[in-house]
């Protein structure tokens, strides 16, 4: 039972028992009109989609597997925040532990990746835009077999499982009832605050997403490599600009703005 208002409500909620990726679903469905709040769901996916042509695998029958149709009227580097924060209020609400998000897109806990967000963005045949917010989240079963652990030359990041990080089996249908209540949530306060001229001149929801999810960062304060592409960087992250983008100290001492890539932690 969702204890959202309309996200996933309804004829809002598509459910397949295997589908290639829900964010390509979710991407057809938005081109032909469909509204925001739309949630596509799935037990296993044939061609889970990461970032960069990446791949996201799954256990099938053990993952939250999710793509949400939103049409936002905030700046898109809004989404990957309040979605991250999602998934980790989700995880708090469903077992109790503190997950922490690494820039840019991946859920851990302790240092281990549990969950990924691709966010895509597109316009319908009309013209109006929208994004899809794809969240897959490692719920039950082990994963440390499955998934490879090397996700990009030079860094490496391991993976696990919801139930392996607390030690018991964690309900699916809780899971994402937890997910759509948080995003939902942060995401009309949002879109109130995106279209009350005053409200966006004070600006005090997405103030307090960001700072929300810079608290939430565990990249800050630590020594990192950045990849991107073939070239790798290094040095400390020391903050988070307004816009999500990441703030490196390289070693020369210059300090260099991060939009994309992947990052690693040395000490790994
Ligand atoms: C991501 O990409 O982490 C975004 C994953 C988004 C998946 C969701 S599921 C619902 C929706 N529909 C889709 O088709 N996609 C979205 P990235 O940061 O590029 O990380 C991908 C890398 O993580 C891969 O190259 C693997 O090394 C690793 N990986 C793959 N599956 C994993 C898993 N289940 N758990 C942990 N790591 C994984």
């Amino acid at each position: 039972q969702l204890d959202t208002r309309f996200f996933g409500i309804g004829n809002h909620l598509v459910f397949l028992s295997t589908v290639d990726s829900t964010n390509v679903l979710a991407m057809q469905l938005a081109q032909d009109g469909s509204e925001e709040g739309v949630v596509v769901l799935t037990d296993s996916q044939t061609a889970g989609k990461g970032r960069l042509g990446r791949h996201w695998v799954d256990q099938p029958g053990h993952s939250v597997i999710s793509s949400t149709i939103l049409r936002p009227f905030f700046p898109p580097y809004h989404l990957i925040m309040f979605a991250s924060l999602a998934v980790v209020d989700a995880i708090a609400d469903t077992c109790g532990v503190a997950a922490t998000i690494k820039w840019p897109n991946d859920v851990l806990v302790g240092d281990r990746k549990v969950a990924g967000i691709l966010i895509e963005t597109s316009r319908d045949r009309s013209g109006r835009g929208f994004a899809i917010v794809g969240i897959g989240v490692n719920v039950n079963g082990d994963f440390t077999e499955a998934i490879p652990s090397q996700a990009v030359p030079g860094l490496t990041q391991a993976a696990t499982t919801l139930q392996s990080a607390c030690g018991h089996r964690v309900s699916r249908e809780f899971f994402i009832t937890r997910l759509l209540q948080h995003m939902e949530s942060s995401y009309l306060l949002l879109q109130q605050e995106a279209q009350d001229p005053l409200a966006q001149a004070y600006g005090s929801s997405s103030r307090l997403i960001r700072e929300r999810w810079r608290n939430q960062l565990s990249t800050l304060g630590r020594t990192i490599q950045v990849r991107q592409g073939d070239s790798m960087l290094s040095g400390i992250a020391e903050d988070v600009d307004e816009h999500g983008e990441l703030l490196l100290r390289c070693h020369s001492g210059d300090r260099v703005s991060i939009t994309w890539g992947d990052i690693g932690y040395p000490t790994q």
